[in-house]
């Protein structure tokens, strides 16, 4: 197994696990993490899943030794990779906890969450061009939406690093920490957002990532339904009957 699996309460703490690859991205760990996850995606008693790797390295990119002697025709049949896109389209919140290096294939994973929390001692690239290929998990799309197209571009076609301060300026990550605070920090994050009804947090960061997929005017009639279809929850009856009440809400008796 290249992951170590940990449940907490609602949350679910995945660790990545190659360390004689500086947990480099292969197809197993792929099917491993799929595997695990496509489970506990379903279920009620989860609220949100954290990522991470070590202190000193998140993942170090896609498995170099892995690919380095495929054909272009292997890559197209087996449609290399292809199953990241399923880890992104999981709908239970998802939070990156990124210590030391995040390259390549890496950053990617983590851009695929929703919140990337990183410690100062994190660095961020896509240094695909130096391999002379590019980025291939999404990270042409993802980090010129994230940043912007000249931060992007600066990125992807000289292959430079970021640090967590740089990265934080541009919008690529939520919070910054130290380097001994990373994981208690991104746990509590997964907890408070656990916390929360399961219908609320799973609506809110699909409308959230529709801004990023669709023309304002669409995203924002897409919103309006979601918000209404959330008006069918007790979540929505408990949470504002409380505030009435002037108490805390009672999510987990609903
Ligand atoms: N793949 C495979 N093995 C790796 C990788 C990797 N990405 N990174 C490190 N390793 C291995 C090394 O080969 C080495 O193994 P060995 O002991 O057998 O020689 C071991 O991990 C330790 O590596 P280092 O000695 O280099 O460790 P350092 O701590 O000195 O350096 C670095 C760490 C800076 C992270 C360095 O290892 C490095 O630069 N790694 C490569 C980073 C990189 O170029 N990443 C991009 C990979 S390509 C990619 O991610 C494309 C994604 C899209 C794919 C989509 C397909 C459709």
């Amino acid at each position: 197994m290249n992951l170590l699996i940990e449940r907490q309460g609602r949350v679910v703490l995945i660790r990545l696990n190659r360390p004689q690859a500086r947990n480099a991205l292969n197809t197993e760990m792929m099917r491993e993490l799929l595997e695990t996850l496509h489970g506990l995606d379903t279920d009620p008693g989860v609220g949100c899943f954290v990522i991470t790797g070590t202190k000193d390295y998140f993942a170090a990119g896609a498995d170099i030794k892995e690919m380095h002697e495929k054909s272009c025709l292997d890559m197209i049949e087996q449609d290399y990779f292809a199953g990241w896109d399923a880890f992104a389209r999981l709908r239970t919140p998802k939070v990156a906890a990124v210590a030391g290096y995040a390259y390549g294939g890496g950053c990617e994973l983590a851009m695929m969450c929703d919140l990337i929390i990183a410690a100062e001692s994190a660095t961020f690239a896509l240094p695909e061009i130096t391999l002379g290929v590019m980025p291939g998990m999404g990270g042409t799309q993802r980090l010129t939406r994230l940043i912007g197209r000249a931060k992007a571009m600066d990125m992807i076609l000289t292959g430079r690093s970021i640090s967590a301060r740089e990265a934080e300026q541009a919008g690529l990550l939520s919070r910054v920490t130290a380097a001994d605070q990373l994981l208690e920090q991104a746990l509590a994050v997964a907890q408070r957002i656990a916390g929360f009804p399961r219908t609320a947090t799973l609506a809110a960061r699909e409308a959230v990532d529709r801004a990023l997929e669709s023309g304002l005017s669409d995203g924002i009639l897409f919103e309006r339904r979601v918000f209404h279809g959330l008006f069918a929850t007790p979540a929505q009856k408990e949470g504002m009957q409380a505030f009435l009440e002037k108490r805390e809400p009672r999510f987990d008796q609903v």
